[in-house]
């Protein structure tokens, strides 16, 4: 797909495995579906990988269009009621969708925390 060759044009800025589910769609509550993904963190976009090998596709998150204060989308802690792991981080768009990403590992989760609410909150609107 067309990500993966801008994966290869430019240096990713952060990438790690995370566990990600969605929860809500368009403002509609879904089943959870935890799965382990590879995650990149390149400009303003988040990836997700689904799929391995050649049949790898990305699922994209322009984070600025879609989880900035301005659109009315959040990153934010994710309170104990979404879910019973520890270190979820919940990813609000502007569309009524909900991301849950979660790693076992703190720093892990508390280093990508720091970097989504960098990119969304260093950005200079116009
Ligand atoms: O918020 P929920 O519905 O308690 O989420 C749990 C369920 O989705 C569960 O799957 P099934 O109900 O389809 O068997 C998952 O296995 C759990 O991981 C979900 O909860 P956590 O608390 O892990 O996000």
């Amino acid at each position: 797909s067309t990500y993966v060759l801008d994966l290869n044009d430019k240096p990713s800025e952060k990438c790690g495995v995370l566990n990600v589910t969605k929860i809500t769609e368009n403002g509609k509550k879904v089943r959870k579906n935890w799965t382990s993904s590879w995650t990149v963190l390149q400009g303003s976009s988040l990836l997700f990988a689904k799929g391995q090998g050649s049949g790898t596709s990305w699922v994209h998150l322009p984070l600025l269009l879609s989880l900035s204060w301005k659109t009315r989308g959040s990153v934010d802690w994710a309170s104990k009621d979404k879910s019973s792991k520890k270190h979820v981080i919940e990813l609000k768009t502007r569309q009524g969708t909900e991301l849950l990403i979660q790693s076992e590992i703190d720093s892990v989760i508390n280093d990508w925390f720091r970097v989504l609410t960098d990119t969304i909150s260093t950005h200079v609107w116009e």
